[in-house]
């Protein structure tokens, strides 16, 4: 109840943060970019984490406001590191259905001067993102503005594969359930069938929730492109990262 208010005055009250969580090369173990993180603190300190704060955003529309915000700070965090190559912002399907979206990320990159291809938006193969027209629409103008599309979270729902047809993704990141589930024999061969997957179709593959040393052994053995997760790098905001360094 409190929150649908907190979220339409949060951009002004500043209680909302990004936090960015670093991805990394796993054959140099460089750092190519960043996943910006939406983070939403309460008048009285405590935070509330996306898992609530987001669908409630998404239900009274203040997801497009806060969407542009997240869109355009993560732009200006970015513009400041001469090292990371890109920063993804995660998008809800709702933004990609508002009218005018890919023109606002376009104006978004001309204020801030940062080039399209720095900037990836994370979208998830929710049941609730049907390929309308004017979704696709709006993802092809994206990536005529030079912008990444990575698929989030694939395997976690029903849709993964018919957006895997649809669209060229730049970057797939596997949902880290199929790391987390790879301790056995049956679930190391589920990861496998969904990099090889991935891999004939072209798309970089992303491995996310690594959380141990076991578990990248495991990556590097079937010579994944990217990783990230609590063993290589939490959350943290631009300055601990040194963005701006
Ligand atoms: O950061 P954390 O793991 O708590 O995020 C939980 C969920 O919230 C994830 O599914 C993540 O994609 C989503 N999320 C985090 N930040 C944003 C954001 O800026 N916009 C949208 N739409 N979702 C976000
Ligand atoms: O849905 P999405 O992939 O955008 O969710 C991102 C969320 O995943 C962030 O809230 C982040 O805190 C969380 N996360 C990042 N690394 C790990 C990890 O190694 N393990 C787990 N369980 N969660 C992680
Ligand atoms: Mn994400
Ligand atoms: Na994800």
């Amino acid at each position: 109840g409190k929150l649908v208010p907190l979220l339409a005055a949060a951009i002004d009250r500043r209680l909302v943060s990004l936090v960015y969580q670093p991805i990394f090369d796993l054959r140099d173990g460089q750092m190519k970019a960043v996943e910006a993180l939406m983070r939403l603190r309460m008048p009285d300190g405590t935070s509330v984490p996306p898992g609530v704060f987001i669908p409630v955003a998404e239900r009274t529309g203040s997801i497009i406001e806060l969407g542009r915000w997240a869109i355009k700070t993560a732009c200006q965090d970015i513009l400041a590191s001469d090292r990371l190559a890109t920063v993804s912002v995660n998008v809800s399907p709702m933004q990609l259905r508002y009218p005018g979206f890919a023109m606002s990320v376009a104006a978004i990159l001309e204020e801030t001067r940062v080039c399209g291809s720095r900037l990836a938006l994370e979208i998830t193969e929710g049941l609730d993102m049907e390929m309308q027209p004017e979704v696709l629409q709006c993802l092809a103008d994206l990536q005529a503005l030079g912008v990444e599309i990575w698929l989030d979270d694939f395997g976690s729902g029903y849709a993964g594969l018919s957006w895997l047809r649809a669209i060229e993704f730049d970057t797939v990141k596997v949902d880290r359930t199929f790391l987390h589930d790879c301790s056995d024999e049956r679930g190391l061969t589920m990861l496998q069938d969904m990099v090889a997957l991935i891999r004939n179709r072209g798309n970089r593959i992303l491995v996310e929730g690594v959380e141990t040393e076991a578990q990248m052994s495991v990556l590097q053995s079937l010579s994944i492109d990217r990783v990230q997760g609590f063993h290589l790098g939490r959350p943290v905001s631009a300055d601990l990262l040194a963005l701006s360094a």
